[in-house]
């Protein structure tokens, strides 16, 4: 760590960069190896129409930036959307980082769709709340995805899993260091 501190007194801005360019690479190796989360099933690859029907599977009802769903089952498709920038952002039913209620017992069944080319994203449950530091302290997980490949050959990855939740306040959130900081995250309501 000593270079970066002597980037950043010496206008090394690059080296900065390389850095933390390179931490962020380790960590995410790191994560990939070390943690394997339970009900998480590896990323598969769908295409475009293969993605619209999926989305056109989750059963929640839009109500401003509150989806919820009332069935014992809930389908959730969570979307990182093009364009993700100025920041990277969660969509459902193309509703940026909205609010999902579920009925408490119910079987949730979670889709993740990562369509953003060249990063990274993961989904992930958590009982710890905002504000995010750069890298997000939110063990324990209580469900989620690992980190998602980027698309390539037109396809999209995508994970499932399925949560049963009790009655609380939780929270989404993309575990990719400085996403959650920036606003990728969002309220989870069961009751
Ligand atoms: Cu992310």
């Amino acid at each position: 760590m000593r270079d970066y501190a002597k980037g950043r007194t010496g206008g090394g801005r690059r080296v900065v960069l390389g850095v933390m360019l390179g931490v962020v690479a380790l960590w995410q190796a790191g994560v990939a190896s070390a943690s394997v989360l339970v009900g998480t099933s590896a990323f598969k690859w769908a295409t475009s129409s293969q993605v619209r029907a999926m989305r056109a599977r989750d059963n929640g009802t839009v109500h401003g930036k509150i989806i919820s769903y009332r069935g014992l089952v809930a389908h959730v498709v969570v979307v990182v959307p093009q364009p993700e920038f100025p920041f990277p952002k969660f969509a459902v039913h193309h509703v940026a980082n909205p609010t999902l209620e579920f009925r408490a017992g119910a079987t949730v069944k979670f889709t993740f769709i990562n369509r953003v080319m060249g990063f990274s994203h993961s989904l992930q449950i958590t009982r710890t709340g905002p504000p995010f530091p750069m890298f997000p302290k939110v063990q324990p997980v209580l469900a989620g995805t690992e980190l998602s490949p980027s698309p390539k050959s037109r396809k999209s990855p995508y994970a499932t899993f399925t949560w049963r939740p009790t009655a609380g306040h939780y929270y989404y959130l993309c575990a990719v260091p400085g996403h959650a900081e920036m606003g990728m995250f969002g309220d989870i309501i069961v009751k």
